[in-house]
């Protein structure tokens, strides 16, 4: 038999329920990711302090963003049902708290970068939906008149109101969600892009330049395997007739692009490697795909850039912002405005229609994902996204090195063992790899034949390991001399640094 407080939960958690299905649903219907979930993990998000939020991405990864709607729905959830409780008591305090998550919902939709006016709808409607029901349910029918003759049991009536209220919740949710993917159906307009063919097809790779080896990372990253690594709690769905691309500020000529205005443009074919900031000494935030895109520089060129400007600051449809120093795009290396990625449209999580791609620099000062705008500016006119939260202005990529096998802490028979990796210096490129046990002399690794100096290099050492436990350490020379630095530092604020060192047992 429930008491009293057990239906003041449940009646909370039901109201609750109906009021973020029915934002859902208007968020759907509005076609915009501005659910009250969203817009309070978002918020959240960009107020997360930075040590919770690389404990987040080391703890978590890819899954970071399921974990965070996990919780903030954990959360209301318990609040709903705590308020529950307290309206049985005190209706009108009760009903009063659930205006009030309504409004810090509306407000934290407020405070997004894409914010307009009726994005507060549905946090809105959800307060509205979720007084109303729990006046109702705690009122004198459903619920609340089982309540009052408890001997009676949960009453048939009860359990209707309780099903239908599900029901409703649960389809309002997931109806919420289709009409978002099928508002803007980037599926399809995925599937229709005719990828141009490339007036400069990507450099042929010379043999060897991919090693095989079981345990080793490939030379090409699959996409499916790519790192991901954003903000965006709902992925941005932009198709490609939506799209555009504004690019103005300190420049004689402002432009703005559709996207096959853009694709007439020459194409080329690049391997790259990207990295993030965020990859720890012996990290898998880094990965090669082959891009295909637009060449950045020229397109700035004809638009007359002044002389002023010395930042390069793209938006994303989500409002993310990230600053580039114009004099590396403008530098001759392959700065693009990639359009795919392994011989494929990009994938929408990795930015779909659009994004940018600068070798040598970290993703958070180049890699402008769902990218819309570019603004030539300054760096002491506008702080991006990552420096207004304390990260370095400028990041070129550190020269790292990373054991793939054998794993740490593995076990492995007495014998020869290939020790092997991948390193990288993008821009600067790689020159040697050595690797040494137990602290012993450097010892020169074998390393995949130089492809372009944007690309990463694989490694392999063969060791004549003899039983027992041993430390493997690693370290790069980059292509002008410099030795990777021992000297160890976090990802914050430009970086992580220092040796890739593991343990193995012989045996
Ligand atoms: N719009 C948008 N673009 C973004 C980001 C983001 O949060 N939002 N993150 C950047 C970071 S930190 C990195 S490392 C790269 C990662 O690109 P990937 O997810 O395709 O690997 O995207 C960059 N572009
Ligand atoms: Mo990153």
């Amino acid at each position: 038999m429930l008491s009293q407080y057990s239906r003041g939960a449940l009646s909370g958690l039901l109201a609750g329920g109906l009021a973020l299905g029915v934002a859902e649903l208007a968020a759907g219907a509005l076609g915009r990711p501005v659910s009250p979930a969203i817009v309070v993990g978002g918020a959240a998000v960009d107020r997360t302090p930075r040590f919770l939020k690389e404990f987040a991405i080391r703890t978590f990864g890819e899954n970071d963003k399921l974990v965070l709607l996990s919780g903030v729905f954990a959360t209301i959830a318990l609040m709903a049902a705590l308020i529950g409780v307290l309206a049985v008591r005190r209706r009108r305090a009760g009903l009063v708290a659930v205006a009030m998550l309504g409004l810090v919902a509306a407000g934290a939709a407020a405070t997004r970068p894409t914010f307009r006016w009726y994005d507060l709808l549905p946090s809105l409607l959800a307060a509205v939906v979720g007084v109303v029901a729990l006046a109702r349910l705690l009122g004198s029918q459903g619920l609340g008149a089982d309540a009052e003759r408890e001997d009676a049991g949960p009453g048939r009536r009860g359990l209707l109101v309780t099903g239908g209220a599900l029901v409703l919740a649960g389809l309002s949710g997931v109806g919420g969600r289709f009409l978002l993917r099928t508002r803007a159906d980037v599926e399809a307009s995925r599937r229709a892009v005719v990828l141009p063919r490339p007036v400069q097809p990507a450099e042929a790779l010379p043999d060897g330049a991919q090693l095989k080896l079981r345990g080793l990372s490939t030379f090409f990253t699959p996409s499916a395997d790519f790192y991901r690594v954003d903000t965006a709690l709902s992925v941005p769905r932009l198709t490609t007739d939506e799209w555009q691309l504004k690019v103005h500020g300190k420049v004689d000529r402002e432009l703005t692009l559709s996207y096959d205005e853009l694709l007439k443009r020459p194409v080329v074919e690049r391997d790259i490697t990207l990295t993030c900031v965020s990859n720890e000494v012996g990290g898998k935030l880094l990965g090669t795909a082959r891009w295909l895109g637009v060449e950045l520089a020229p397109l700035l060129r004809e638009l007359g850039v002044h002389a002023d400007a010395d930042q390069l600051v793209g938006t994303s449809s989500d409002g993310m912002t990230i600053g580039t120093p114009v004099s590396v795009v403008l530098d001759g290396r392959d700065a693009l405005l990639a359009v795919a990625m392994n011989g494929e449209p990009l994938r929408p999580e990795h930015g779909f229609p659009v994004r940018m791609v600068v070798p040598g620099l970290y993703g958070y000062v180049s890699a402008t994902k769902w990218l819309v705008d570019l603004e030539l500016s300054r760096f002491d006119a506008f702080d991006p996204y990552w420096v207004r939260r304390g990260w370095a202005e400028q990041a070129p990529i550190k020269t790292g090195s990373r054991i793939d096998t054998p794993k740490p802490l593995s076990r492995t028979a007495s014998g020869t063992i290939a020790v092997a990796g991948v390193a990288w210096a993008q821009h600067r490129g790689v020159q040697a790899v050595e690797v040494r046990v137990d602290g012993g002399a450097w010892q020169e690794a074998e390393l995949s034949s130089a492809a372009s100096k944007d690309l990463w290099r694989q490694w392999v050492w063969r060791w004549d390991a003899a039983p027992g436990s041993h430390t493997l350490q690693v370290r790069a020379t980059d292509g002008t001399g410099a030795v990777q630095t021992q000297e160890r530092e976090e990802p914050f604020p430009n970086g992580a640094s220092g040796w890739h060192s593991i343990v193995v047992t012989i045996v």
